[in-house]
């Protein structure tokens, strides 16, 4: 249902029957809460968000468009999380037979101001479902809706904070041999070593062409997520670690230990749209026992 959230921002709250629900904010289209059919919260916002416009929400999932990252002419990982977007009012069809329980369809248009940060103009729609089981499905549309004949380019991401009880105690699976570029050192390219990856430092990570399925796991909560991607050929792995984390003022200083950002990426390769285009793309996050994933 729509109701009010904190300082007064509009949010909307999806609840399927065995008691798992999600909450999104209008302000960014964000998902702020992802809680499982034992009400725990699966996803990680900070502490010290403020929810004050123009900032975004530090948690949740953001989503970074037209933009992602700060290589480029626009505002660190683009301007959509700190824009106030509305209900779909045409939103595009639910299939019937779906496992999709309870869904909210979002739309952002540019606005004539934000034409004059990025000379474009675009439709972004973005459908967030609560599926039966409690699996959280996120899928956008982003269409060029130029009328001056002229393509733009984007990079995307879903800037996915996970809830995780001790990041030196969580493994991520699914990226072994894969390149990535190391924001840390000038996004230069590296091959990832052959087992799964641990924590012990500040890491920024942009995984290229990974495999469509990642898991996260959290040893102390003997809980795993996956994360399973379409369209989103890369994948961010991202922890502040303590320096980076006290350098943030909307993140508490310890907080990094609690946290981990795996995100469902387009960086690598821009992705063009001539008018007219559209581009889809969707993330779909379960939470399971850790005993029964097994890397299956
Ligand atoms: O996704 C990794 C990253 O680009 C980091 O370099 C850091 O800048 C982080 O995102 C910032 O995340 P935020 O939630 O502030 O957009």
């Amino acid at each position: 249902e729509r109701c009010k959230g904190i300082n007064g921002l509009d949010k909307v709250v999806l609840r399927e029957v065995r008691g798992s629900s999600v909450e999104v904010y209008l302000y960014g289209g964000q998902v702020t809460s992802w809680k499982n059919d034992h009400g725990e919260e699966l996803l990680f916002v900070s502490s010290k968000a403020t929810f004050v416009p123009p900032k975004a929400i530090r948690g949740g999932i953001p989503i970074c468009f037209p933009q992602f990252g700060s290589q480029g002419p626009l505002e660190l990982h683009g301007h959509v999380s700190s824009r106030f977007w509305s209900i779909d009012p045409d939103p595009p069809p639910v299939p019937t037979n779906s496992l999709n329980k309870a869904c909210i369809d979002l739309l952002l248009e540019h606005t004539e101001e934000g034409v004059k940060i990025w000379p474009h103009r675009y439709e972004i729609r973005q459908r967030v479902s609560l599926r039966s089981g409690g699996d959280l499905m996120l899928s956008s549309r982003i269409r060029n809706t130029n009328t001056d004949g002229k393509s733009f380019t984007f990079t995307f991401a879903y800037h996915n904070y996970f809830s995780v009880s001790d990041i030196s105690e969580v493994r991520v699976e699914g990226l072994e041999t894969v390149d990535y570029l190391d924001n840390m050192q000038n996004r230069k390219r590296f091959t990832e070593q052959g087992d799964a990856i641990t924590f012990e430092s500040e890491v920024d990570k942009m995984y290229v062409s990974t495999p469509t399925k990642i898991a996260i796991l959290d040893h102390e909560k003997k809980r795993t997520f996956v994360l399973r991607k379409d369209g989103l050929p890369d994948a961010v792995v991202w922890n502040p670690w303590d320096k980076k984390a006290k350098a943030i003022p909307d993140f508490g200083d310890d907080e990094f230990k609690r946290m981990l950002c795996v995100e469902a990426a387009a960086v690598e390769k821009p992705i063009t749209l001539k008018p007219g285009e559209e581009w889809k793309g969707r993330q779909e996050l379960s939470a399971v026992p850790s005993s029964y994933y097994s890397g299956q």
